[in-house]
């Protein structure tokens, strides 16, 4: 087989998951991830497809997903015979900080000289730190590294040194850290290709759809993901991937748009080999409301399911039109509170009346489902004003789905801001001058934060209004509220509604259990008692305050498109093989 230049690995959020008792809490509830947050970024897909159209192999190996999967996966076993030209792994997301740097370590353990990268949001972030640590070669830094690491991994290939490469820090032959100018940051995303074409490929090419799934679930919930953007225009409080943060940390100034066609063509590629849900990523109304039309019109008549997110409230006409495009529309919006000052101060200038405006537009546009997201952990936001979102939902039941009258539309959701504020947030930032109180700020501090036995320590911050212990207490209330809610207006059925109230009643056991051992002061006691508690833990960290499967779509049973996927490699096989015959005839054989 060819060789393959670049093994893209991502690591499990704390890399011996397995073994460690720790209660993650709801911390992936409202996301497609378990606690071990096994997706990958969306960027590995894009990175490998650049890399592969300069002449590169690069394979993506999803070790948190295989360690999920099989309790008896061996990393070691599966790193060891790899040898390419170098592993990238990435810190995008904060809570990877410990499985992220525990992978790097032990690629280093095997391949002593093959050089290690690093990228993502949160490695661009903290990228001076990461140097510290002897396993990390280079971080390519910023939102758009496919060009840094193509010059990159031809520097590695061809044994030059890296001077020239934009966005790289990295150690010279002295040992000295480098940081290279953070110039490279495309105004736009016409260099790139989010059709997922690389994976279906790749998959065949190495016979291993295990490495490439995205999450746990996702062969019975392909859900795909289509990108509007890098970079936002808002400026949410807690938000690491603000309009502010982008600017002062990642190197991008404003938002780079992909353009409405290109949008529209990649959701339909995508529909080549999956026919489960495709979520529009960053609401598509951010570069103006004709750029929007031009997306609606570009994908008019596409029958899959197709999710939106809106940042904030919609016209009745523009929902009118996107009803008309998108026959099968589902909609997404975070109102994060139902109080307005809550929301105001959280950086969400709209009011509940707006709220319930677009909800109705949304219906009456043929809208299938419209989840509403609420958030804990905000500023100027109490115990009580989190119970009284709870209340606010069921008052939006009642307005917008009265039982029995027909299959529920609108969905609410309440989670927790954890395990961590954003790092580059205004809150991360400037904590006092919103309120919050940071624990961590380091990325060795949040590292060693993940081993903590419960999300309680976990978590990086507090606020004026409610401490750790207050969080945790009316996230799990705020759970149970919610779970009787929508038993009552019929969104879950009693058999979930009633799990869910178990796994919440058991988690707030645990909280208070592992309290108890952590104040025991005799270290081998206290290791002997978490360990005991590993299997009540373990139960209780999926779906703790929903049961994630209140997220999804209903699917048909054929959720891939197994013909067009077999088509698509086909393809890929059939232009390799007249690339062969084309050298062969070339070399006059
Ligand atoms: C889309 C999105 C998601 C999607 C992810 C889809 C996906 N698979 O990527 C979903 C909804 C699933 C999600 C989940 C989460 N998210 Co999110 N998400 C976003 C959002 C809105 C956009 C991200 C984006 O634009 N990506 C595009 C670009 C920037 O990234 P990319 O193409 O994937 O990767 C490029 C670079 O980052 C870099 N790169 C990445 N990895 C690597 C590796 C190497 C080796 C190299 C060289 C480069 C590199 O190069 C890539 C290509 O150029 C941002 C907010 C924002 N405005 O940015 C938050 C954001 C990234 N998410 C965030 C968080 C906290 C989470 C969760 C942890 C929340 C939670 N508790 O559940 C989970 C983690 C899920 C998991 N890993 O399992 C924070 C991260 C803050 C931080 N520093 O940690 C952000 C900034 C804001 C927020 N709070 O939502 N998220
Ligand atoms: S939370 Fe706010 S700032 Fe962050 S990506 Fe969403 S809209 Fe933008």
């Amino acid at each position: 087989m060819t060789k393959t230049h670049l093994v893209l690995l991502h690591a499990p959020s704390v890399y011996d998951f397995r073994k460690e008792s720790i209660l993650y809490g709801p911390v992936s509830d409202v996301v497609p991830s378990t606690t071990v947050f096994e997706m990958y970024p969306i960027g590995f897909t894009t990175l490998a497809e650049h890399l592969e159209r300069h002449g590169f192999r690069v394979r993506i190996v999803n070790l948190a997903v295989r360690m999920l999967n099989d309790a008896k996966f061996d990393v070691d076993k599966q790193i060891r015979p790899l040898c390419p030209d170098a592993f990238g792994i990435d810190l995008h997301w904060l809570p990877h900080a410990h499985g992220a740097l525990e992978m790097a370590k032990m690629v280093k353990k095997h391949h002593p000289h093959t050089p290690v990268i690093f990228g993502g949001l949160s490695a661009t972030y903290y990228h001076q730190e990461l140097m510290d640590y002897p396993a990390v070669d280079y971080v390519i830094r910023g939102d758009s590294t496919e060009e840094p690491l193509l010059q990159l991994m031809r520097c590695i290939v061809e044994g030059n040194d890296p001077h020239e490469v934009p966005n790289l820090t990295w150690r010279d032959g002295q040992g000295r850290i480098q940081i290279n100018p953070l110039t490279y940051s495309p105004e736009n995303l016409d260099h790139i290709l989010i059709d997922y074409g690389y994976v279906v490929k790749a998959v065949g090419r190495y016979r291993d759809l295990a490495n490439f799934v995205p999450f746990q679930r996702w062969l019975g919930y392909p859900i795909t993901a289509a990108l509007t953007c890098r970079g936002c225009r808002h400026n949410c409080l807690t938000c690491g991937g603000s309009a502010r943060a982008f600017r002062e940390f990642y190197g991008r100034a404003r938002p780079a748009y992909r353009a409405p066609e290109a949008l529209a063509q990649d959701i339909r590629n995508i529909q080549r080999f999956s026919k489960g849900p495709i979520f529009v990523l960053g609401d598509i109304r951010q570069a103006g409301i004709d750029h929007a039309e031009r997306f609606l019109k570009a994908i008019e008549g596409f029958d899959g399911q197709l999710m939106f997110e809106f940042f904030g409230p919609s016209s009745r006409d523009f929902l009118q039109k996107m009803g008309q495009a998108v026959p099968n529309l589902v909609l997404e919006i975070s109102p994060e509170s139902h109080s307005e000052e809550v929301r105001h101060a959280f950086g969400r200038n709209y009011s509940n009346g707006e709220l319930e405006d677009t909800i109705g537009y949304a219906l009456e546009a043929g809208c299938q489902r419209l989840d509403l997201f609420f958030m804990i952990g905000l500023p100027r936001q109490t115990y009580q004003t989190v119970m009284e979102t709870v209340d606010y939902c069921d008052h939006l039941l009642r307005r917008f789905d009265k039982r029995g009258d027909r299959t529920p539309t609108v969905h609410p959701f309440i989670s927790p801001l954890a395990p961590f504020l954003d790092p580059g947030s205004l809150a991360f930032e400037e904590p006092e001058a919103h309120g919050y109180r940071l624990f961590h700020r380091s990325l060795e501090e949040h590292r060693q934060a993940l081993l903590s036995p419960n999300w309680k320590y976990v978590l990086n911050y507090e606020t004026e209004w409610m401490n750790r212990d207050e969080i945790v207490a009316s996230t799990y209330e705020a759970g149970l509220r919610l779970n009787s809610t929508k038993a009552r207006y019929g969104l879950i059925d009693r058999q979930r509604a009633e799990a869910v109230e178990k796994r919440i009643r058991k988690a707030i056991n645990l909280v208070r259990q592992i309290d108890d051992i952590v104040s025991i002061t005799e270290d081998g006691r206290r290791s002997r008692l978490l360990a005991a508690l590993k299997p009540q833990v373990d139960a209780a960290n999926l779906s703790t305050v929903c049961d994630k499967r209140e997220l999804e779509l209903p699917l048909g049973w054929l959720k891939l498109n197994i013909p067009q996927a077999a088509l698509l490699l086909l393809s890929d096989l059939i232009a390799k093989a007249m690339k062969g015959v084309k050298r062969a005839v070339n070399k006059g054989v």
